[in-house]
């Protein structure tokens, strides 16, 4: 086994290292399964390195997160030649060098960054970057690739050793995994480098093990007992030694002359490559210049990655489609007749809105240009009109191509200078609603989704023949859908259907937050849902606040709680809420969260009300008044006092006197009290909360035994805690289930309190 073992370690290497194989993948694949017959038969006698690991292992639940030895880099870009001028006149004048310096030039590829860590010889761990501290453990996945080596080609290997590289997928390795995804009808990866990310993130590494995953190692990370050669390019050699792949086209500069040279060979070759790269890397050769030129933040000063153009090419406008989203929302996508631009194949770019079609003078068939730079949505730059029988003009659609309905602009508000100013946005709308399919379709995707209601089964495709077969026509009707409705959908039977009806009625019970988030109201997320729950505490009260009283509320700005407000005064909007408090048992705390019983003062109460001229210094001038009926005793007597500036007393009388204002300030007030959120109301001590857990922050990670996950968040925002995603400073207590991720690495370093699942338990039995 153990000749067995050095043969394959040797075959890797002439194949891998040296690109020079003396046997055929046939042989090499026959004596990896002799190896692999002996260690079935005798799996105790198994080598940690054997070869055979390559074929992955049962799947893990999660990644660890690991900490490198020695942080992973980041480089800074140039753009141009000058800015590489810049890079190197940096160097010299940092170093007084007036000699030569020597430049490695290296194809910067377009992959994922590795480092994989070698103690005795042996691979030990693989991991990402992550935030170049700390990465993810993907050890499992890493041995799985045939080009990182298991063990190094050494007897003396040093004690400890980090190799970085980039781990990438071949462009034909991505076509063959995408005809094989076509076949099987999979969903097709859009380019290399997200395939090779995807296979990488893969639990189960048998099937990272099935992906032509590939490696060029870059340099040294940490290491012990090794004495490092004096230059970079000593290094790449010695790992190439080692058995690790290096690029070929790696070159040493020994002027900027020949880095531009480079550049101009490499731009030329790079479609000709069978890899993506998206530059190239500069990086000093000798490391005591490295050493004494040091770091900004984490990028150092003696590498640069000089990044390519984005690029352009031509090809002909197939089609104008006008897709319809879940707000309404009219956006234009061109067809293209498919080009291969930078490593993908583009069949699609974005027009972005009308003002773009105009601005292109778009026609049927039209040459365009398009542009690909990263990994953004390509777009078309510009028209090249072949001949003067042009097709058909694109023109933006007067009525939405789905449901005929009038398309509007959209009204933007904005705020200018503390004022609520509305203009006419670029964008354009279908005013259909809920009669518009299309936006009945992505409605109920959204309200239906996992951080929503969270039916399980009712993906988009199920939606789409519901909505159909005409069985729901909004949110409520998916509460009355029977199994016989089910039964009579395409791809589901008896079990199915039975199971989708338990799905939805086990979703009836949905905490305010996600109630909240599910209803899809424009411009509220997550996040403001749970503001929103966390702050008012009942559905009840978010309804029929004013969008003053909803601006008291934490990230809660005048755009957003105008569009809170104006969709419950909706009154189409209203009655789906009404009807769908009947059909769900909504969980709410019912409380006001107390410290919002503090923040509303007087003078906030003048802020908000955004009376012009009035800032905050003015606003706190006059709070001193105490009470509105103090104020308008009088004629406003009291303004006398207060040597404002002429015009401001002016402005803030006419405020007043206008009743619409001045209905609408008396209301807002009513309802502070009545929230208990009047500067007059009493105040709950909020430094000692009624629950002992109230106030504060927690973050939940890891698989939960005792509860599921959301049952443990109703329970803890029950309590008045905050639960967020991101461990932060702000950060109370993490609670931890299995297999936690890099969030308890975090919290660790953080010093915040960490809780197990018993622990949470003993806690609330008190
Ligand atoms: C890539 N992506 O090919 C580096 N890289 O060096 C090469 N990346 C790098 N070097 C230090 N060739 C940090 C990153």
């Amino acid at each position: 086994m153990e000749r067995l073992a050095r043969e394959l370690h040797h075959h890797n290497y002439r194949y891998y290292a040296l690109d020079d194989p003396e046997i055929t993948d046939q042989e090499y694949d026959r004596l990896l399964r002799d190896l692999q017959d002996l260690e079935d038969r005798y799996p105790h006698l198994q080598l940690a390195d054997s070869p055979t690991q390559r074929i992955g292992v049962a799947p893990l639940s999660a990644f660890e997160p690991v900490e490198h030895l020695q942080p992973m880099l980041s480089l800074d870009n140039a753009f141009s030649d000058d800015e590489l001028h810049d890079f190197e006149r940096r160097i010299r004048d940092r170093l007084q060098w007036q000699g030569d310096l020597e430049l490695v030039c290296e194809p910067k590829l377009d992959g994922v960054a590795i480092s994989l860590l070698y103690r005795d010889g042996v691979l030990d761990q693989g991991a990402t970057r992550g935030d170049g501290r700390t990465g993810e453990n993907i050890t499992a996945n890493v041995r799985t690739i045939r080009a990182v080596p298991l063990r190094l080609n050494t007897d003396q290997p040093p004690p400890v050793l980090e190799v970085r590289g980039e781990i990438y997928l071949s462009r034909s390795g991505f076509e063959r995994l995408n005809e094989d995804a076509r076949s099987r009808g999979d969903k097709l990866f859009v380019n290399p480098r997200n395939a090779a990310a995807g296979s990488l993130r893969q639990l189960d590494s048998r099937i990272t093990a099935s992906r032509p995953l590939a490696l060029f190692a870059y340099g040294a990370g940490y290491s012990e007992g090794w004495t490092m050669p004096d230059t970079h390019f000593q290094v790449l050699e010695q790992l190439r030694e080692w058995g690790f792949p290096i690029n070929p086209l790696v070159e040493v500069a020994i002027s900027l002359d020949q880095c531009f040279d480079y550049y101009r060979r490499l731009e030329a070759r790079r479609d000709g490559l069978d890899y993506d790269i998206d530059g190239i890397v500069y990086k000093v050769n000798s490391f005591s210049l490295q050493q004494r030129l040091g770091f900004v933040a984490r990028a150092p000063r003696w590498a640069i990655a000089r990044k390519f153009p984005a690029q352009e090419v031509a090809t002909r406008l197939l089609d104008v489609e006008f897709q319809v989203g879940r707000t309404g929302a009219v956006t234009p996508v061109a067809r293209l007749e498919p080009v291969f631009v930078g490593g993908v194949t583009v069949s699609n770019a974005t027009l972005h809105n009308r003002d773009e079609i105009d601005r292109l003078g778009l026609r049927l068939g039209d040459g365009v240009i398009v542009r690909r730079a990263g990994d953004v949505i390509p777009q078309i730059v510009r028209v090249v009109p072949s001949d003067d029988k042009r097709g058909e003009r694109i023109v933006f659609p007067e009525h939405c191509p789905v449901c005929g309905s009038d398309v509007k602009r959209i009204i933007v508000r904005k705020l200018v200078k503390g004022k609520l100013i509305e203009t006419e946005g670029v964008g354009y709308r279908c005013v259909g609603r809920l009669v518009c399919s299309a936006q009945l379709i992505a409605s109920l995707t959204h309200f239906v989704s996992r951080e929503a209601f969270d039916i399980v089964g009712l993906g988009e495709k199920v939606i789409e023949q519901l909505v159909h077969r005409n069985l729901v026509d909004g949110p409520v009707a998916i509460f009355n859908l029977t199994k016989s409705d089910f039964l009579s959908l395409e791809g589901f039977a008896d079990k199915s259907s039975q199971n989708a009806v338990e799905s939805i009625n086990s979703s009836r019970t949905i905490t305010l937050d996600k109630f909240l988030y599910a209803l899809g109201i424009p411009e509220v997320g997550r996040e403001t849902a749970r503001n929103l729950a966390q702050g008012l505490g009942k559905l009840s009260r978010i309804r029929i606040a004013y969008p003053e009283v909803l601006e008291f509320l934490p990230d809660i700005g005048m755009v957003v709680s105008r569009e809170i407000s104006n969709f419950f005064r909706d009154s189409h909007n209203s009655k789906v809420v009404d009807e769908l408090i009947e059909e769900v048992d909504l969980v709410e705390t019912g409380k006001l969260d107390p410290s919002l019983a503090q923040i509303a003062t007087i003078d906030e109460y003048l802020t908000k009300l955004a009376i012009p001229g009035v800032t905050k210094g003015i606003a706190k001038k006059i709070a001193q008044v105490g009470s509105l009926d103090e104020l308008f005793k009088k004629d406003f007597q009291f303004l006398d006092g207060l040597s404002l500036p002429e015009k401001v007393t002016r402005e803030v009388i006419d405020f007043f006197m206008n009743s619409e204002n001045f209905d609408n300030a008396i209301g807002v007030e009513r309802q502070l009290r009545d929230f208990g959120m009047h500067w007059s109301s009493h105040k709950p001590d909020v430094d000692s909360p009624k629950s002992s857990l109230e106030g504060q922050t927690w973050v939940v990670t890891g698989t939960l035994e005792a509860f599921s996950r959301d049952q443990v968040k109703s329970y803890l925002v029950e309590a008045g805690v905050k639960v967020t995603d991101s461990v932060s400073s702000k950060t109370d207590v993490v609670l931890v289930g299995a297999n936690p991720g890099s969030k308890l690495a975090k919290a660790k370093k953080l010093g915040i309190r960490i809780l197990t699942e018993d622990e949470l338990l003993k806690l609330l039995e008190v």
